[in-house]
């Protein structure tokens, strides 16, 4: 956004605020001001955290390519000239990691040509900005070029939080609400609790941003965030770098939360200033009481917001997270003596630095640091090292400061600046298919199966320094803050903590920036799809519901433990059909564990029998029957990306109820976006009520009311049935959704 629209809003929003601390009777916190001062209508708006659905005006959208192509398929359906709201498109998560950058980026280009021409030639026409392919990863690009303080944006990828770095609020979303964003429509969010991290003492030694980050997690858990947002302030903020503090909201998604963000401070503004923004940096300053929490929330932050940790930055240890969930934290002084325990393999196979978490300047310098230590002392790496910069920018400036070099002395691979192995876009040979195998990353995400397609990988996630040292260790016992290694000389070598300074002495060298600027005259563009395209395919409306109940519907899965979207939907090879809903359906619950067999990916078909079949498969012998069915699932289904296929697939087959324990936000929306109802157990412990070979039937679908449960049926083998009361979260508007067929069917 342009300075003067941004000194705009600043200037509206001494008026709104006043109204909204005259209306709660109380001061703000940081998130509240964001939120007032985009309300749709103010006035009219209901408030109530964790209750009211806020409408709200966003001010810029932000789309990748993997998710960005069902949010353009499904935003050209409504039929616009042009997109109400800056918005972007960036290519990033197609390009494969195979033999290091330059040779990645042409496969990538070739392999991709038939999306890349359809995401470029849609964005030219309805006057979408377009960053290229090698550009660099969304978030990166979009610190770096449009995040401000005080801003509201959404985007269809889950760490879209990486811009509360830069203070502001950026939420992770499905592709439809872009969609309808771009439309013009106003955005609806449920009025989101707040959690609020008081930070104080100073970050120092080895300890790194994104400590913070995984000790909160291993604190409040996966879904310790979820329909919350997380602030925070506090004298140790400063201590923290902009980028440093864009990568603690970045992850922030691994909580489940809403969005996390930091008040305005310095360290943005110096920020804004080095990335070619100082005019911003400027009016933020100007504006910044607008812009933090107001002081009488900062002085007893307790009575403001509905939870406060509170984290020492001076005593916080190195972390480390994994495996299989981001929340398995520990100090890595600890790690050691679990991994005895567990047995897990101590050899790590392969080192990754990088990826939208962890590509600052600071974080690949702070890296170099600790390469060069360890080169001056002659250890050689004892594993594999693969390098992604999260931009061009960042890729042209670490080669200007030899630091690219330093990385290739230890034998380091640099890849394109993209996502490449952090979504399973990694083509190992290493290690076997079934082979456990330990690797480390600066990465955010560690499910099973997420960076090399193979389960049996075992990830643990850390600061990108940390992954540094455990490169000259190749062991998952080293602790480099206590331990030694041994030198050339026989001598023990002790590491000395990493630094550096937080941005290029020399400012940032720029290179191919690879962005592109709409068509002058967007009606001239046509939108290139080809109807026999293997790889997007144009969409169909959903059917409406057909004013029934749903009666004896069979269970197709009911899954067990944690099913994250990439179990839904998984990544990798499958980012290939990412736009063609047929050919991607097919890989639906192929993660998923089965509560009934435990097999993964795999179940008993409800009409046959038949064992061991691929969910999918049964799925379209069902619809070609003309029968719906249902999931069940467990707590937080859902957890994990943006990604609306996790929602679609199931959905285009044939199914039309999920009920769960508990659901991760993005995914829930997703769910009844389009057109599927999506139910909680009143009694969690009602999932254990369902049996192999029940079928589930809900009456009472046309009385549909927000805040009143329904009755569930189920059905078992020898026809007893058993009644029990879900819980869902539709509004008047949802359920319209509902009953159109998808929430794109209401809006026609
Ligand atoms: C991820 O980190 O899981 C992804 C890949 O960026 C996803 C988006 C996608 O599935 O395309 C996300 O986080 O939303
Ligand atoms: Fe890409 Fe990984 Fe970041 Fe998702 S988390 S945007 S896949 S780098």
């Amino acid at each position: 956004m342009a300075v003067d629209q941004i000194r705009r809003l600043y200037e509206s929003m001494a008026a709104k605020l006043d109204q909204a601390r005259t209306r709660f009777g109380r001061p703000l916190t940081l998130a509240e001001k964001i939120l007032v001062s985009h309300a749709d209508n103010f006035a009219a708006q209901e408030w109530s955290r964790g209750k009211a659905q806020l409408r709200l005006r966003v001010d810029r959208v932000a789309l990748q390519d993997a998710t960005g192509q069902m949010a353009l398929l499904q935003f050209m359906q409504a039929g616009k000239k042009q997109v109400a709201v800056p918005s972007t498109v960036h290519c990033d998560h197609l390009i494969r990691a195979q033999s290091g950058a330059s040779d990645d980026m042409k496969r990538a280009v070739t392999e991709n040509n038939e999306v890349y021409s359809f995401l470029h030639s849609a964005s030219r026409k309805y006057g979408i900005g377009f960053w290229k392919p090698g550009a660099g990863i969304i978030h990166q690009v979009i610190l770096e070029n449009y995040a401000f303080p005080g801003g509201l944006m959404i985007g269809a990828d889950s760490h879209t939080p990486n811009a509360g770095g830069l203070g502001m609020v950026a939420i992770g979303v499905g592709g439809a609400d872009c969609g309808e964003a771009m439309a013009g429509l106003a955005w609806e969010v449920l009025d989101p609790r707040l959690i609020g991290v008081r930070l104080t003492g100073k970050l120092s030694g080895w300890t790194s941003a994104k400590d913070v980050i995984t000790y909160l997690l291993g604190v409040l858990t996966v879904k310790g965030g979820t329909n919350k947002i997380v602030e925070y302030f506090g004298p140790g903020a400063e201590s923290i770098s902009a980028t440093g503090k864009g990568t603690i909201c970045n992850m922030g998604a691994e909580l489940g939360a809403t969005t996390s963000l930091f008040h305005f401070d310095d360290r943005m503004a110096t920020y804004l200033a080095a990335t070619d923004r100082a005019d911003i940096a400027k009016v933020a300053q100007q504006y910044r009481e607008h812009l933090v929490g107001d002081p009488e929330v900062l002085a007893d932050p307790k009575k403001y917001y509905d939870e406060v940790v509170e984290i020492d930055l001076s005593e916080l240890e190195p972390h480390i997270v994994g495996p299989h969930s981001p929340d398995r934290a520990r100090p890595i002084s600890k790690l050691a003596a679990e991994v005895k325990k567990e047995g897990w393999p101590v050899q790590i196979k392969a080192a990754l630095i990088g990826s939208c978490t962890n590509s600052s300047y600071e974080d690949m310098k702070r890296s170099a640091h600790v390469a060069m230590q360890a080169l001056k002392a002659g250890l050689k790496a004892k594993t594999p090292f693969l390098v992604t910069p999260g931009s061009e920018r960042i890729y042209q400036t670490i080669k200007r400061d030899g630091i690219m070099e330093t990385f290739e002395k230890i034998g380091g691979t640099v890849l394109a600046n993209a996502c490449g192995p952090c979504i399973g876009q990694w083509k190992r040979s290493d290690v076997g298919k079934e082979e456990t195998n330990t690797i480390v990353s600066s990465f955010n995400r560690n499910f099973p199966g997420r960076n090399d397609g193979s389960a049996a990988t075992l990830s643990f996630l850390t600061s990108p320094e940390i992954v540094t040292a455990l490169v000259f260790a190749g062991s998952l016992e080293f602790d480099p803050v206590h331990g030694t290694l041994q030198g050339p000389d026989g001598k023990a070598f002790r590491f000395t903590p990493p630094e550096s300074e937080e941005l290029p002495a020399k400012g940032f060298a720029k290179g191919e920036e690879g962005f592109e600027a709409p068509a002058a005259d967007g009606d001239a563009v046509q939108v290139v799809v080809s109807p026999t395209s293997e790889r997007i395919q144009l969409l169909q409306p959903f059917p409406r519901w057909d004013g029934k109940d749903f009666a004896e519907l069979p269970v197709l899965v009911k899954t067990k433990g944690k099913t994250t979207t990439d179990h839904i939907s998984p990544a990798g090879t499958w980012l290939l059909v990412r736009g063609h809903l047929d050919k991607i359906s097919d890989n639906m619950f192929l993660g998923a564990s089965n509560a009934f067999t435990g097999e993964v990916g795999k179940g008993t078909n409800p009409i046959t029998g038949e064992q061991g079949q691929n969910f999918s498969k049964m799925a379209r012998e069902l619809k070609a029957k003309g029968l719906s069915w249902a999931v069940v699932g467990d707590e937080n289904y859902g957890e994990g990306s943006s990604r609306e296929h996790a929602a679609m697939s199931p959905r285009y087959l044939g199914c039309k109820v999920v009920i769960v324990r508990s659901f991760a936000r993005i995914h829930e929306t997703n769910l009844k976006k389009q057109g599927i109802l999506p139910l909680t157990f009143s009694k969690p412990t009602d999932y254990d009520l369902v049996g192999p070979g029940d079928r589930v039937s809900v009456t009472g679908l046309a009385q549909l009311t927000p805040g009143k449960p329904v009755t569930v049926v189920l059905t078992k083998p020898d026809g007893k049935t058993v009644s029990i009361q879900c819980l869902h979260t539709l509004t008047d508007e949802q359920i319209g959704w509902f009953k159109a067929g998808s929430a794109l069917n209401a809006l026609k």
